[in-house]
């Protein structure tokens, strides 16, 4: 039997992070998480990109692009969709769902995704770093995980 598992070795990693403006109060805060697990596991910020988008909807098309490039091991994206009175939200939660799924499908790069979809700003704020963690910290964990889970499926 053989098993194959990522390690969290961000060593020689070129990054980009995709992070929408919109609810930027708590999208900064997953944007910190995010640096913070990077900065320390020890990932050269040089070798970070970080991209600011107008909202949630957006991510997709940027993510897209930049996986594109073929420049980048991995894309994290952040964004934060917060139910209010009106479908809106339904949809914009949905887009960018399918539309980061989509891509990462479609191009093969790795990507992970850091969205809050929450009913409420409580419940965001809970998640971007206080009683509930910080959705940009598991978010750069995974995109690392899955980098070396790929790498290392060359060996087979
Ligand atoms: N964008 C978000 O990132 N979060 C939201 O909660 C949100 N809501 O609810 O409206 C939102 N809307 C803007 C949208 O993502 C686009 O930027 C806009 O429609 C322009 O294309």
């Amino acid at each position: 039997m053989r098993e194959f598992k990522g390690d969290f070795s961000v060593s020689g990693l070129k990054l980009a992070i995709i992070v929408s403006r919109f609810n930027e109060f708590i999208s900064g805060k997953l944007l910190e998480g995010t640096i913070d697990y990077l900065s320390r596991h020890g990932a050269d910020l040089n070798n970070v990109d970080v991209f600011w988008v107008p909202g949630a909807f957006e991510i997709p098309i940027t993510a897209k692009r930049l996986a594109e490039l073929d420049k980048y091991s991995g894309l994290i994206c952040l964004g934060v969709v917060i139910r209010g009175d009106t479908p809106h939200f339904t949809y914009i939660a949905a887009e960018v769902t399918k539309g980061i799924a989509q891509t990462a499908l479609t191009t093969g790069v790795p990507i992970s995704y850091g969205i809050l979809t929450t009913d409420n700003i409580e419940q965001a704020i809970e998640r971007a770093g206080t009683k509930a963690g910080n959705r940009g910290w598991i978010a750069a964990e995974s995109v690392i995980e899955l980098i070396s889970l790929f790498g290392k499926m060359k060996q087979i």
